[in-house]
C-alpha cells in the first residue's frame, strides 16, 4: 500500500454534470446501471483529451458504452481498481453497467444488506465499490436515482432528494425515482431498500416552507423514535436561529440500521444512522443515550449546510467539516442543557483520548499531509480538536464576528467543495483579522504545553504572567513554530473576588499568545492567585505551580465554572499521582484529609447546580491518570484510585446517602438537563456508596434495580451490583444480571449494554467473562457495535485486565484483530487501539504487546490496518 499526499492535489480531468443511476436489487447480486455525463476540465490545459480513469472496486463489469456505443474489449482497460476509458469528446455520456454482491459485503462500505434490509455507506470511498465512478469530493454532480426491488420485500425505496415517480413493475416488483437537485459529491450519496415503517412530522422552515420529516426504522422499534425526532426539530430551528441555515429539500429522512462503522451519515436529505445513536424510549436507554442522540441528530442535520452544500475539496481538509460540524454540535448542546457541564464532558474526553491520540504514532496535525488509508483518520483530532480550533476563531473574533464569517463562508463557497484555508479566509475577510499564524493549528500535531510563571512587584502595584509555549515532537514532525494560543485568564483576590483586569472593568481577559515566550503584565493592589485557561480557551496543557490550598480556593471561589471544575481535577491528579508513588514504594496508603474535605464541601456546597456538583465527584479516569505517567502503571494507578474511592465513600458516608435518598424519587421520565442532574448524582453517590463493605449499600442498588422505570436506573443500579464491595452483591447481581438479559433479550442495542457493562468491571470482567460471553445468543461476532461493547469494552475499558502481566488479552486481541480484518478492515484498525500504545508500558508488557503486533504484522492485511500497525512499529 502506498501514501497520498496533500501536496500533490490536482484537479480532475473532467467533471461529471449528472449522474443517472438505477439499481436492481436483487437476492443472488445487484444490476448497477450508470449513465453519466462527462465534460472536460477546461480550467486545466491539455495537449490532448486525456484519459479518463474511474475507480470501481469489487464489481463485475457488464458493460460500457460511450455516447451510444457499446465498447469492445480492446477500447477500455479494466482491473481490480479502475476503469479506464479514451473519450474522443470534450463533452460525452457514459453507459455502464456493473453486477455488485451487496450480500457478500462484509465491510459495511458501498452498498451491504443489514439484516434483511439494503442500506449503504459511501464516505469516504465507499461508491467505487456501487459503480465506476470519479469517486473524490470535487467531483459534483446531480443525481437521479431508479431503485426497483421485489414490493413485498423492499416495500420502501429510498434515495437522496425527492421522490419524483413510483411504479408498480408486473413481475411483483415496484420502482422508485429519485431526484437531487443539488449538486453532490459521491461520498453523499445514498440508498435504502427494505421492510421499513416511519414516523412523520413536519417543520416549517423560517422562509415558510413546510418539510416532511421521517424517522425510517424495522417494525419492531417503531416505539423507540419519537426523542430523535424531538431532536431533529430542534436542531433545524438552532440552525436558523444561531447560523440563519435553512433546510433545502421538501423531505428530510433518517433511516436506523444495525450494521453500521460510525455514528451516522449525513447523505443528503437521507441520513442513515448506527440504531445506537437514533433509538431511544425512557425505559430501554439511557440519559446518556438520549443527549447523544440528541447531539448526533443534530450534527448530521448541520452538515445539510457545513459538509454538504460546501464540502471538502481532498479527504486532507476534512476537519473543514468534521471540526466545524462538531463545534456547532457543541454549541447546540450547550444552549439546549448546561454550558459548563457540556464544556466539562469535552475537555475531559479530549484530554483522556484525543491528547493521548497526539501523544501517539498515528499523531497527525488536523489536516494530515498524508494517509494510506483516508478511513484512519476519522479520529478525534480531526474531530474534537478540530472543534477545539473553530472555537478558537470563535473567540479570537467573538460570536458577531464568527457569524459574519460563517454567513460569508456559506454565501462564497455554496455549492463548492473548498479548503479549511477557505474557511479561514472568510473569518479574516469578515472581520479584518490575520490569522496567518493561527493557521499552524490546521499543519502542526501534538498538543502544546503552557509552562507559567508569575510574579507580583509589591511596589510597582503589578503581577506579571510569563507563558512559554512549546510542543513536543510527533512522528515527521520534529520541531514546531510557536502557535498563536487564545489564552483566557482572570485573577482572584485574597477574598476570592474576581479583579478587574482593565478599564473596563472586565475580569476575564483573552491573552494572544504568539511568541515562544511571552509576559504579560497587570494592574493589582495585591498579589492575585491566578485563574488559567478559563473555559479551555485553547487544546493544551498547563503547568502551573498551584498548592493544594491555591486548588481546593479555585474550587470554591473561581467565577468560572469550568476552572472549577478543573481545580478539582488538579488537585485529584496531584494526589492520587502521589498515591500511586506510594504504592510503587511500598509506602503504607494514606489520602490526603485536604482532599476528602474538599469533597466534603463539594457535598454541602447550595451554589452548585446539581449537574456540576456529579461532575466535581467524578475522579480522574484511569485513562486520564495514565497520562501523567512517562511509564504508566495500570496497577498502581488502579489501586490509588480504588483507595481514593473507598476513603471519599468512608468519610462521607451520610451526605452521600441523605443525597442518594433526597434524590431517589419516583417521577415520569424526562430527558430534561434538571432530571438528567438528579439522577446521575444519585446513581454517582450510589457508586460511592456501594464501595462500603455495607450489606445496606448492596440493598439500595437492589431496591433500585427492582423499582427502576428508565434505563438510566437501572442500568446504574445493575453496574453498582456488580461493582459493590460487600460480599453479599455477587449473588443479587447474578440475579439481577439473568433478570435483565430476559427481559432485554428482543433489544439488541440493550443486549450491548449488558455486555459492556459487565466486562468493564475490574472484578467481574475477566478475559474469562469476555470469553463466555462472545458466545452467548445475543452476541453477533461480526456486529461493529456488539464487538464495541464487547471488546473494546474491555480491552479500553478494563485496563487493569487488559494489561494483565500473562499477556494473554494482548493475545486475544489480535486473535480478534486478525478475524475481523478480513470481514471489515475499519472495525479491525479501530479495535486495535490499545496495542499501539505499546511504548509507554514496562518492559515485560511492553515486549508482549510487540509480540502481538508483529503476529499481526505478518498476516495478509487491509491497507486500513496495514497503516496503523506499521505506523505503530515505527
Ligand atoms: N461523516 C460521517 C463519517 C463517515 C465515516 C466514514 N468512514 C459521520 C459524521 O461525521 O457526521
Ligand atoms: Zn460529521
Amino acid at each position: 500500500p502506498r501514501a497520498i499526499y496533500l501536496k500533490d492535489y490536482q484537479q480532475p480531468d473532467y467533471w461529471i454534470e449528472t449522474t443517472a443511476l438505477s439499481f436492481e436489487l436483487g437476492e443472488e447480486s445487484t444490476l448497477v446501471t450508470s449513465t453519466l455525463n462527462f465534460k472536460l476540465n477546461d480550467t486545466k490545459t491539455h495537449a490532448q483529451l486525456p484519459e479518463l480513469t474511474l475507480v470501481g472496486e469489487n464489481m463485475e463489469l457488464v458493460s460500457v458504452a460511450i455516447d451510444g456505443a457499446v465498447l469492445s474489449g480492446d477500447q477500455y482497460k479494466v482491473d481490480s481498481e479502475q476503469l479506464v476509458l479514451q473519450p474522443q469528446s470534450e463533452a460525452f455520456e457514459t453507459y455502464i453497467v456493473t453486477r455488485i454482491k451487496p450480500q457478500e459485503n462484509t465491510s459495511l462500505e458501498g452498498l451491504y444488506k443489514s439484516g434483511g434490509m439494503f442500506c449503504t455507506q459511501c464516505e469516504a470511498e465507499g461508491f467505487r465499490k456501487i459503480t465506476y465512478y470519479l469517486d473524490r469530493p470535487d467531483v459534483m454532480s446531480i443525481f437521479t436515482t431508479t431503485v426497483i426491488g421485489d414490493k413485498d420485500k423492499y416495500p420502501v425505496l429510498l434515495s437522496n432528494g425527492n421522490a419524483i415517480e413510483r411504479k408498480d413493475l408486473d413481475d411483483g416488483r415496484h420502482m422508485v425515482t429519485w431526484n437531487d437537485p443539488f449538486k453532490k459529491p459521491a461520498y453523499l450519496f445514498a440508498l435504502v431498500g427494505g421492510n421499513l415503517e416511519f414516523i412523520e412530522d413536519t417543520f416549517t422552515t423560517m422562509s415558510g416552507r413546510e418539510v416532511t420529516l421521517r424517522i425510517f426504522v424495522e417494525p419492531h422499534n417503531i416505539t423507540k423514535c419519537d426523542h430523535a425526532m424531538r431532536s431533529l426539530k430542534k436542531s433545524m430551528k438552532w440552525d436558523e436561529e444561531v447560523y440563519g441555515r435553512e433546510y433545502d429539500l421538501d423531505i428530510f429522512m433518517i433511516v436506523a440500521v444495525d450494521d453500521f462503522n460510525m455514528g451516522a451519515m449525513e447523505n443528503k436529505g437521507l441520513n442513515i444512522f448506527n440504531s445506537t445513536c437514533v433509538l431511544a424510549r425512557p425505559d430501554n436507554a439511557t440519559d446518556a443515550a438520549h443527549e447523544r442522540i440528541d447531539a448526533i441528530v443534530a450534527h448530521e442535520y448541520f452538515h445539510n449546510w457545513s459538509g454538504n452544500r460546501v464540502t471538502c475539496r481532498d479527504w486532507f481538509q476534512l476537519s473543514l467539516k468534521e471540526g466545524f460540524t462538531v463545534f456547532r454540535d457543541a454549541e447546540y448542546t450547550a444552549d439546549m442543557y448546561s454550558r459548563t457541564v457540556k464544556r466539562i464532558q469535552d475537555v475531559n474526553f479530549l484530554r483522556s483520548a484525543q491528547f493521548v491520540e497526539d501523544a501517539g504514532p498515528m499523531a497527525h496535525p488536523i489536516r494530515p499531509e498524508s494517509f494510506i488509508e483516508i478511513s484512519n483518520f476519522y479520529t478525534l483530532t480531526v474531530y474534537e480538536k478540530g472543534a477545539e480550533v473553530v472555537r478558537m476563531i470563535h473567540s479570537i473574533v467573538g460570536s458577531e464576528g464568527f457569524r459574519k464569517g460563517s454567513d460569508l463562508y456559506f454565501d462564497r463557497h455554496d455549492g463548492q467543495a473548498v479548503t479549511t484555508e477557505d474557511f479561514v479566509a472568510a473569518m479574516e475577510d469578515a472581520n479584518g483579522v490575520d490569522l496567518s499564524q493561527f493557521k499552524r493549528w490546521y499543519s502542526q500535531a501534538g498538543t502544546p504545553v503552557l509552562d507559567v510563571s508569575d510574579s507580583y512587584d509589591e511596589d510597582a502595584q503589578e503581577y506579571s504572567l510569563t507563558i512559554k509555549q512549546s510542543c513536543p515532537a510527533t512522528p515527521g514532525q520534529d520541531t514546531k513554530l510557536p502557535f498563536h494560543i487564545p489564552v483566557a485568564i482572570g485573577l482572584l483576590d485574597g477574598e476570592g473576588e474576581p479583579m478587574p483586569l482593565n478599564g473596563e472593568g472586565e475580569t476575564t481577559v483573552v491573552l494572544d499568545l504568539k511568541e515562544p515566550e511571552q509576559t504579560f503584565t497587570f494592574k493589582a493592589d495585591e498579589r492575585p492567585l491566578p485563574s488559567l485557561l478559563r473555559g479551555f480557551s485553547a487544546p493544551v496543557k498547563v503547568n502551573y505551580d498551584y498548592s493544594r490550598e491555591d486548588l481546593i480556593f479555585l474550587m470554591s471561589h473561581d467565577e468560572d465554572g469550568f476552572n472549577r471544575w478543573d481545580s478539582c481535577q488538579r488537585l485529584a491528579i496531584n494526589v492520587l499521582m502521589e498515591l500511586v508513588a506510594d504504592i510503587q514504594a511500598g509506602r503504607e496508603l494514606a489520602v490526603d484529609p485536604q482532599l476528602l474535605a474538599a469533597y466534603g464541601k463539594v457535598l454541602a456546597d447550595e451554589s452548585l447546580d446539581l449537574a456540576m456538583i456529579a461532575e466535581m465527584l467524578l475522579l480522574p479516569s484511569e485513562t486520564l491518570l495514565a497520562e501523567q505517567m512517562d511509564v504508566i502503571d495500570v496497577d498502581a494507578i488502579h489501586q490509588a484510585r480504588e483507595f481514593v474511592r473507598g476513603a471519599i465513600a468512608e468519610a462521607h458516608k451520610e451526605r452521600l446517602q441523605q443525597i442518594y435518598n433526597s434524590l431517589n424519587v419516583d417521577k415520569p421520565y424526562q430527558a430534561e438537563p434538571e432530571d438528567i442532574a438528579e439522577r446521575r448524582l444519585k446513581n454517582i453517590a450510589l457508586s460511592y456508596l456501594v464501595e462500603l463493605d455495607d450489606a445496606a449499600s448492596v440493598e439500595l442498588a437492589q431496591a433500585q434495580f427492582a423499582a427502576a422505570s428508565n434505563m438510566t436506573d437501572s442500568i446504574a443500579a445493575l453496574s453498582n451490583l456488580i461493582g459493590a464491595v460487600h460480599e453479599s452483591g455477587k449473588a443479587v447481581a447474578e440475579q439481577a444480571l439473568a433478570e435483565f438479559a430476559e427481559k432485554w433479550a428482543d433489544d439488541t442495542n440493550v443486549m450491548n449494554m449488558w455486555f459492556s457493562t459487565q466486562v468493564t468491571d475490574s472484578r467481574f470482567g475477566t478475559l474469562a467473562k469476555v470469553r463466555e460471553l462472545m458466545e452467548h445468543p445475543g452476541f453477533d461476532k461480526k456486529n461493529p457495535n456488539k464487538m464495541r461493547s464487547l471488546v473494546s469494552g474491555y480491552c479500553s475499558g478494563n485496563l487493569v485486565n487488559f494489561h494483565n502481566i500473562s499477556g494473554e488479552s494482548y493475545e486475544f486481541l489480535a486473535d480478534e484483530v486478525i478475524r475481523i480484518d478480513a470481514l471489515n478492515p475499519q472495525l479491525a484498525s479501530r479495535l486495535i487501539n490499545p496495542l499501539t500504545r505499546w511504548k509507554r508500558y514496562d518492559e515485560k508488557r511492553r515486549e508482549l504487546m510487540l509480540a502481538a503486533l508483529k503476529r499481526i504484522q505478518q498476516q495478509d492485511l487491509s491497507k486500513d490496518l496495514f497503516e496503523v500497525v506499521s505506523k505503530s512499529l515505527a
